[in-house]
């Protein structure tokens, strides 16, 4: 066979020019290539192969004279740097992407007739970028904004792409509002302001104008839009698909990626301080994770409806600005991802990767969801300008592992795969009818869907329904969760210039909740709404909540282990070791790198210091204690300052010997040990020296609950 699948030998060939014969020796291509695999490659070179002796200086005419233009390593250089940068995407421009597998935990084979889904022995690659929506490239990690979850599955049918959020609704129901939505979103386009923030005029504009966002944004104002990592957010399919079996019986469906590690966020003001302290936070914790080997992992479910059953719930499963609450249908859990080996070139890999909601294979299908359908044609369509031309499948990081024959031919820019034989269009006789067509139990055939009804421009009644699942979303959340919402809308419409943005925005609100629309007026300069527009239905889902998956234990917990010469080796030796083997991650912060010499005379090898952190950076902060004392120390501001920005943002603090009374100089409104002993208040634990083993049991439990809310951040002194 050839390599787009045409026979070798047929009689109608035979008199054929340039007839390719495979038994034939390897043609002067295949001999290049091995060639080519087998050479070396340390050798500084040309693109083209030729070794070069000097790159440090151009060629000149004369030690102080001009460059001159035979110099075509200069010039093969510069020309090759000067068109490095391809188009950022449109949106998603910022993200982050690892491989790694899935694998089913049984057969899914009642629902799907899906080859990735047919058992536990079948093991999928998989590759997945985690991104921004909004901002560009540069932009820090930490901003507030919405999470892309795209996965492209490497399965034996061809590729299959869930290109998912980590919110399970969106702003919009009608594709042609997607241009609109994102410009307005964007930075505003007279003077590119703001960058990596949706607090401006446009934004709001937008949103208080089309109410059905209102559900979106309420989601966008609570703490899925600042995840404390990739690794502990949800992920959600957010359109409906459908599941197919071998029988042709289908489902609608609704994807969902749960992590391991329960859901956790940043506070607001930690994930503003990271953009400047560490604006990688998020790429660098995954690359963190996996590099040192804890665990990613994800589980997948499913939330199956059947066929006809589309608006049994009070709404309807084509309306992707709503969700189907798991207690109405369960998520059946169907496998598991896990995400363990890092990109070896971001480019080529996490840049170039293009998904493709079109991209689905036997087994699963599409729904008339109109965003969906919107998507089905704008994703090929981007890639064409990102990444020039329709050859992009032919790039490796998205070549399907499935073979691949057809006759699409040429194109711009390139074309790797060197196509053989002449005939390059169905149906020929030339080629043996190759490629052929696949059979109905191996190929894809699409649904079967009767489709009747006049041209219309107008919005489903079904679809009218904009603000009582915004409702249930308040009506899930947990006190804290509310606040911070509410906390988030002051900031946002607080920088809103025009009052009837923001009192617009507030009567959506108040079409949500009257106490929500209540709390948010008083910040923002409008005036409270009098009376509620619609009773509080009262109704809610608890899965909805940060709250509900808390995660179990404290791998991969960042913990800042506070010491200055003179610290008591003893202390750092019985925290250390304990926590490591929990899987936890501390590290040794102090004034300067180098060695750091302990009260035993043995020395610490400082890492990280004040100006290289931040608290922002941590889960926790254990102060160790010293022989010197804490006069020694001095307290400078630094540590003070990571202290009482660690009880801010809700953190667990635990501190002994005289690492108490660096605790006590910060000032902050909880009890702290007095004499002997051990006291724990609002997950401030501190204890009298040698107290390690007793402070341990406090911390463990107190660093995996990971936010004390409890606590009052007012009571931070000023
Ligand atoms: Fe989209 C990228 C997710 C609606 C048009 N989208 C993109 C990515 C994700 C999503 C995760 C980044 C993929 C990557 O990492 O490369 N998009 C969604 C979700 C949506 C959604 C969950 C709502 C259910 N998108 C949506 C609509 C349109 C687009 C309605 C246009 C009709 N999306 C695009 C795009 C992008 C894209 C312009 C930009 C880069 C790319 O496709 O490859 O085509």
């Amino acid at each position: 066979m050839t390599s787009d699948g045409s026979p070798d030998s047929v009689s109608t060939n035979e008199t054929a020019p340039f007839r390719h014969d495979p038994n034939a020796a390897p043609s002067k291509n295949e001999q290049l290539e091995a060639v080519r695999l087998a050479g070396g490659g340390t050798q500084l070179t040309t693109d083209h192969g030729l070794p070069i002796t000097h790159t440090e200086d151009s060629l000149k005419a004369g030690q102080r004279g001009p460059t001159l233009l035979e110099d075509f390593n200069f010039r093969e250089k510069l020309t090759h740097f000067d068109h490095e940068p391809i188009p950022e995407r449109v949106v998603h421009a910022r993200g982050t992407g690892v491989h790694g597998y899935f694998e089913p935990y049984e057969s899914l084979a009642d629902v799907s007739r899906a080859h990735l889904f047919s058992g536990p022995s079948v093991r999928t690659p998989v590759f997945v970028r985690f991104s921004q929506v909004t901002w560009p490239r540069g932009t820090a990690d930490t901003v507030r904004d919405v999470r892309g979850f795209a996965v492209k599955f490497y399965t034996q049918e061809g590729n299959w792409d869930l290109v998912g959020n980590n919110i399970p609704v969106f702003f919009i129901q009608d594709a042609i509002q997607f241009p609109d939505l994102v410009h307005a979103l964007k930075p505003e386009p007279h003077n590119e302001v703001p960058t990596g923030s949706t607090a401006h005029d446009t934004a709001w504009d937008f949103m208080s104008l089309v109410p059905e966002s209102t559900h979106m944004a309420m989601w966008v104002l609570s703490d899925r839009a600042i995840p404390r990592s990739y690794r502990m957010m949800e992920g959600f399919g957010v359109n409906t698909y459908r599941l197919v079996n071998a029988e042709g019986v289908s489902h609608l469906v609704k994807f969902h990626w749960k992590p391991l590690l329960g859901t956790h966020s940043l506070v607001f003001d930690e994930a503003q301080k990271l953009g400047g302290k560490d604006p990688d936070f998020l790429r660098r914790d995954l690359y963190e994770a996996i590099d040192s080997g804890a665990p990613v992992e994800f589980e997948l479910g499913v939330q199956l409806v059947p066929e006809g059953d589309d608006l049994k719930y009070g709404f309807d499963l084509l309306d992707c600005t709503k969700l189907l609450p798991e207690e109405e249908v369960p998520v059946r859990p169907v496998g598991r991802m896990v995400l363990d080996q890092l990109p070896d070139n971001f480019f080529a890999e996490t840049e170039q990767v293009a998904f493709l909601p079109t991209n689905i294979v036997p087994g699963i299908d599409f729904t008339d969801d109109p965003i969906l359908q919107g998507r089905l044609y704008s994703y090929l369509d981007t890639q064409l300008s990102r990444l020039g031309g329709p050859n992009f499948a032919q790039i490796p990081i998205n070549r399907p592992i499935a073979p691949v024959s057809n006759n699409n031919r040429a194109g711009h820019p390139h074309r790797e795969t060197i196509d053989k034989g002449r005939a390059s269009y169905y149906p020929n006789s030339i080629g043996g009818g190759c490629p052929v067509l696949a059979d109905a139990s191996t190929g894809y055939v699409p649904r079967v869907a009767r489709i009747d009804g006049t041209t219309v421009r107008t919005r489903s009644e079904s679809f009218k329904d904009h603000f009582s699942q915004a409702t249930l979303f308040w009506n899930s959340l947990t006190p804290t969760e509310q606040d911070h919402v509410v906390t988030a809308a002051h900031y946002e419409l607080g920088k809103v210039t025009p009052a009837h943005i923001r009192e617009r925005m507030v009567a959506n609100f108040n079409q949500v909740d009257h106490g929500l629309a209540v709390r948010v007026a008083q910040g923002v300069g409008v005036a409270p709404p009098a009376a509620p527009v619609v009773e509080n239905h009262g109704k809610s889902s608890p899965a909805l909540s940060l709250a509900a998956r808390p995660g179990a234990g404290i791998a991969t917990r960042k913990v800042a282990v506070i010491a200055f010469p003179g610290f008591d080796n003893d202390d750092l030796q019985k925290i250390c070791a304990p926590l490591q083997a929990q899987g936890a991650l501390p590290e040794v912060i102090s004034t300067a790198r180098g060695p750091m010499p302990s009260s035993t005379g043995a020395t610490y090898e400082v890492i990280k210091t004040f100006l290289t952190t931040g608290s922002v950076m941590y889960d926790a902060v254990y102060l160790l204690g010293n022989a010197n004392g804490v006069d020694v120390i001095g307290c400078p501001g630094d540590v003070l300052q990571f202290v009482q920005e660690s009880f801010r943002h809700a953190k667990t603090i635990a501190a002994i010997g005289t690492g108490v009374e660096i605790v006590r100089r910060a000032n902050l409104a909880v009890r702290l040990v007095e004499g002997t002993g051990l006291v724990s208040d609002q997950g401030v634990i501190t204890a009298t020296a040698g107290e390690q083993e007793a402070l341990l049991e406090a911390f463990i439990p107190a660093l995996t609950t990971m936010r004390h809310w409890e606590r009052s951040v007012d009571a931070v002194p000023a």
